[in-house]
């Protein structure tokens, strides 16, 4: 079993490009964006609460989401899988790990998408044009959660590169490009197993 964890600030391309990943290898995809959005659209308590965090750029608290990831970790005991958009902060890596351990699994590789700043409000703003998200409608709210990545979650990437996990890729080009990029890195890593 290969899992993987795709990394990078909003907008990078972790969703997009995650979908393309899941088809190509046969993983199941566990996105806590969507798994989020998904409460948030049921109105669940656990959904209320998260929107609070996220109508303002802010990251959902840790103990929310570990709760979510440990149960879907739970209903997808047999299967790969591609974590997007976690974890995002070190709690959330030590208890991913604590889990995967558990579990008689650990991470693959991580990939780490690079893309400037300017790049990111660019996308994220012309997304909000039609994703009707509420965490892309303005610039200020964009800049916050690229200070949240900054602050919080950078230094996730810190916390694999001890165990030589992580691999930075270059998440500017067309998507294709970025695919093939990150494939390459997938198919070194899956063949030294
Ligand atoms: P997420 O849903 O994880 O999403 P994201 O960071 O906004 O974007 P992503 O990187 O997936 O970008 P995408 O491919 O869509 O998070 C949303 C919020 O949920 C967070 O801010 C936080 O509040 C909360 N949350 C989620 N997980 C959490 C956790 N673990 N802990 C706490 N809080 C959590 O790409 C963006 C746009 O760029 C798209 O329009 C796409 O078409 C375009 N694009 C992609 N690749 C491109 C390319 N190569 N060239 C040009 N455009 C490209």
């Amino acid at each position: 079993m290969f899992n993987l964890i795709l990394f990078g600030p909003p907008g990078s391309g972790k969703g997009t490009q995650s979908e393309k990943l899941i088809r190509k290898y046969g993983l199941k995809h566990l996105s806590t964006g969507d798994l989020l959005r998904d409460e948030i659209s049921k109105k669940t308590i656990l959904g209320i609460e998260a929107k609070k965090f996220i109508d303002i750029g802010q990251l959902v608290p840790d103990e929310v989401v570990i709760g979510m990831i440990s149960s879907e970790l739970d209903a997808h005991r047999d299967t790969g899988l591609l974590f997007d958009g976690f974890p995002r902060t070190q709690a959330q890596a030590e208890a991913l790990d604590k889990l995967l351990k558990f579990k008689n699994s650990e991470i693959g590789v991580f990939l780490s998408l690079e893309v400037s700043e300017e790049e990111l409000i660019k996308r994220l703003l012309n997304r909000g044009l039609t994703s009707g998200r509420t965490d892309d409608t303005n610039e200020e709210k964009i800049r916050a959660r690229i200070n949240e990545y900054r602050i919080k979650t950078e230094v996730v990437a810190d916390y694999y590169s001890q165990f030589d996990k992580v691999v930075i890729v270059k998440g500017e080009g067309t998507v294709e490009e970025v695919f093939n990029t990150l494939c390459k890195e997938i198919d070194t890593r899956m063949h030294q197993k």
